[in-house]
């Protein structure tokens, strides 16, 4: 009795000490520079506040969406489907309208079945799958961001173990595309490099090359054999029009490159918690399309095994059917105009203010950022002074500016901006 009391008190000890010992090496992760400004924004008492930090819509009144046209599918849905898995790479459907979007209705390469396709956790999920797999079939090679980019793409890349160089991108000064700078890193860079494109909207500039400067920076790729990968997470928030902001990826395929996209229905069906995209390979020909596919899926099987199946039923569903998806497109226009208008409205109460500062970036920029320009220091005095939470980069979600927050958050940037 001595003993067992002795030993069962030793192990009790010896497993205190290794319990409190497993994860003491661990310390807190930085915050997200973009989630945690949410997570700020939602501990902040004041009536005041605004959240013009992360990328998601809202209306006039400063609410979250459902789109009419969801909500029409989530009724046809009801009661009517079961809750079975999908196959590991998603739902066949959603898929095909998806790459539809991307390639183009009556595209060939949809018709040769060229494009390896699979349903991902969104564009994140998207992007993450896509740094993978070049990982483990190109596992000497590196990736080329932009500058600046999302932040998580450099997390998705880093936790991909893919190296990471960068190339120039945005112009301070002139508030522009750098597309000098960018097409010399474009001629620099070793032949067969991949590449990290934004379709459309880019985040967090707001500023796209245009058609002609597409034009060009698909020839050099050409040129030099480079790959390259489109994330398009806001199709439809540049002009209102999913086709034409599919321009950059059609310029691509016309010249007959190989590309990568990763697609998201999170801001332009308002599905964002749904989770809902797609990650699409194209390849030579059908034989390496079935080849890549088949890996893709090698890739989720251990990861999440398959993708979740409302969203993709409600995409699907929207897609699949004429008046719905004509719904659908005049939703997405109403969401880009009522951006546009608040673009307007911002430069004009800055103007009005007697800034003396240029704002005309505010309405050049396009897609759901605004790149204000300004500093940390400044969006710090924002946050603490007056409760506007935005990203330090000085990126101002459009999409959460409203007629009754606008002339407040006009009247807090020339207040912090003015003396500079
Ligand atoms: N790509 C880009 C360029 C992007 O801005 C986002 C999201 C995503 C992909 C991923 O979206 P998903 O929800 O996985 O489909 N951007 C906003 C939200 C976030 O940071 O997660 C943002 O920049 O605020």
């Amino acid at each position: 009795m001595a003993l067992r009391n002795t030993i069962s008190g030793r192990i009790s000890g010896r497993g205190r000490r290794s319990m409190s010992s497993w994860w003491g090496s661990v310390e807190p992760a930085p915050k997200d520079p973009i989630l945690g400004v949410t997570e700020a924004f939602l501990a902040d008492p004041s009536p005041h506040k605004v959240n013009v930090g992360v990328g998601a819509y809202r209306d006039d009144n400063g609410k979250p969406v459902v789109l009419q046209c969801v909500r029409e599918a989530e009724r046809r849905i009801a009661g009517h489907s079961n809750m079975e898995y999908l196959p590991m790479g998603g739902s066949v459907k959603m898929i095909e309208e998806t790459l539809k979007l991307a390639y183009g209705e009556n595209s060939e390469l949809i018709k040769d079945k060229r494009i390896a396709a699979v349903q991902s956790l969104s564009g994140t999920g998207a992007c993450r799958l896509f740094a993978d797999f070049q990982k483990r079939f190109r596992p000497d090679s590196q990736i080329y961001i932009p500058v600046p980019t999302w932040s998580n793409h450099h997390n998705i890349w880093r936790d991909a173990q893919v190296p990471q160089r960068t190339f120039h991108y945005y112009h301070p000064e002139s508030k522009g595309l750098d597309f000098a700078g960018m097409m010399d890193d474009i001629r620099n860079a070793p032949s067969g490099s991949f590449f990290l494109l934004h379709a459309c909207a880019h985040n967090p500039t707001g500023v796209d090359p245009s058609e002609e400067q597409w034009k060009e920076i698909s020839y050099q790729f050409k040129v030099k054999g480079h790959f390259p990968f489109f994330d398009m997470a806001y199709q439809g928030f540049a002009s209102g029009d999913p086709e034409r902001d599919a321009k950059s990826i059609r310029i691509f395929l016309e010249d007959g490159h190989l590309i990568g996209i990763a697609q998201s229905y999170a801001k332009n069906m308002g599905l964002y918690g749904q989770r809902v995209g797609c990650l699409s390979v194209l390849c030579e020909d059908e034989k390496q399309a079935v080849a890549v596919k088949s890996q893709l899926q090698q890739l989720a099987r251990p990861m999440y095994s398959n993708p979740p199946v409302h969203g993709a039923l409600i995409v699907s569903t929207i897609l699949g059917d004429p008046d719905l998806k004509k719904l659908w497109l005049k939703e997405v226009k109403v969401m880009a105009d009522r951006i546009i208008g608040m673009r307007t409205a911002l430069r004009e109460n800055l103007e009005k203010l007697g800034s003396p500062l240029l704002w005309e970036h505010i309405t050049k920029q396009i897609g759901m950022f605004c790149y204000s320009g300004m500093t940390p220091e400044q969006v710090d005095r924002l946050t603490d002074e007056f409760h506007i939470y935005m990203t330090r980069n000085g990126r101002i979600s459009m999409a959460g500016v409203t007629t009754g927050n606008v002339g407040y958050l006009a009247n807090a940037i020339h207040e912090v901006t003015k003396s500079a």
